[in-house]
């Protein structure tokens, strides 16, 4: 399997996130992308490349074009305000405020353009982040040229960032992205699988509404995990789009046994839903060992998972998503894939 990868994710480094109180330097760092590329030469998986630079037309099918709009601009209007550190947002328009007047300063507009202070901006913010959407249509092309999968290795990750929003350490909704561009390329319908620990809420709140791209979700329990305000069983889509969406909350402690049967009951309905392609969001921080999450997957697991995933017989784009276990994320990862490619 061919991977794409952009050094520029590097830039994006050294950005704090609020844990607990007190700002502490961001689990999402620059390491972990660098760890699954070294892993992808350990074991051989195949080819890596960069991606070629892309307009921004794709992101602007998923998104609104005020929001991607400002995303280039954060930092220098940050700094010209005379801050540095993070660009962080502290207030936020939530009910009782008025959501339709869009001010004029950066750090209103962080909380204008976000749903939590967990997408901190430093001066390589948006080249990683346009980086990393260029991963992911890069990586979507070769699918759609015929190769049976391919994985964009993007970082920062997505599937936290929805229409109009980021957060949880994700920007531009990199495998919405590449979902949307496969309809556009001609596929008739596609699914997003999405194994991350968290919820993908933003891939969640971009397809709600539409048939043509159904999206099934395990994740940790909505009641006590970020992002703890979407995610639960009921929600199951919206006009056209009821029924299409799929959430497979599951409690703190969940292992293999409970998880491979949400993923189980996901891929049988999803291979039912005969989608030309399936966007997978594959986020690792289901793994025992991750400082922020509560699950007990095991390296051993992450094979099976992919090896799961081939047997729907779809062509398969793998998009990078969490995973702060650094030093096992490269073999928690890259064992996805290579379960995938039967090895
Ligand atoms: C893409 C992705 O996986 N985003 C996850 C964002 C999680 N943000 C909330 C982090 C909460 C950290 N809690 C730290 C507990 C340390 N013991
Ligand atoms: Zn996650």
């Amino acid at each position: 399997m061919r991977t794409i990868f952009s050094p520029k994710h590097a830039g994006h480094s050294g950005q704090l996130e609020l844990v607990a109180g007190a700002l502490v330097p961001g689990f999402e760092k620059p390491s972990r992308a660098e760890y699954i590329r070294a892993r992808i030469d350990a074991v051989g998986l195949g080819p890596v490349s960069e991606p070629a630079t892309h307009d921004l037309a794709a992101a602007l099918r998923v998104h609104a074009e005020d929001f991607i709009a400002l995303l280039p601009k954060v930092w220098d209007m940050w700094t010209a305000e005379g801050k540095s550190g993070t660009a962080l947002p502290f207030t936020w328009p939530t009910r009782g405020l008025r959501g339709d007047k869009r001010p004029e300063r950066i750090d209103a507009l962080l909380g204008f353009y976000s749903f939590d202070a967990g997408a901190g901006f430093v001066p390589g913010t948006w080249e990683a982040v346009k980086s990393s959407y260029d991963t992911a249509l890069t990586a979507a092309e070769l699918v759609d040229g015929g190769e049976r999968a391919a994985f964009a290795l993007c970082r920062p990750p997505g599937h936290h960032a929805g229409a109009a929003f980021m957060g949880g350490y994700c920007f531009i909704n990199n495998a919405a992205v590449a979902a949307q561009w496969f309809r556009d390329r001609g596929a008739a319908r596609v699914a997003v699988l999405d194994v991350d620990y968290h919820h993908g809420n933003g891939t969640q709140e971009i397809f709600y509404a539409r048939p043509d791209i159904a999206v099934f979700n395990l994740h940790a329990d909505p009641m006590v995990e970020f992002p703890f305000f979407l995610g639960h069983a009921d929600e199951r889509g919206t006009g056209a789009g009821e029924g299409f969406n799929h959430n497979y909350p599951m409690p703190f402690g969940t292992d293999w046994t409970a998880w491979s049967a949400a993923l189980e009951d996901a891929c049988a309905k999803l291979a039912n839903y005969g989608p030309d392609a399936v966007v997978v969001s594959l986020g690792v921080d289901t793994f025992e060992k991750d400082p922020i999450s509560r699950f007990r997957l095991t390296s051993a697991d992450y094979p099976k998972i992919g090896a799961r995933i081939a047997k729907l017989g779809l062509p398969t784009l793998f998009v990078m998503e969490g995973g702060y276990a650094v030093e096992e994320i490269g073999v928690n990862a890259v064992g996805v894939l290579t379960g995938f490619e039967g090895g």
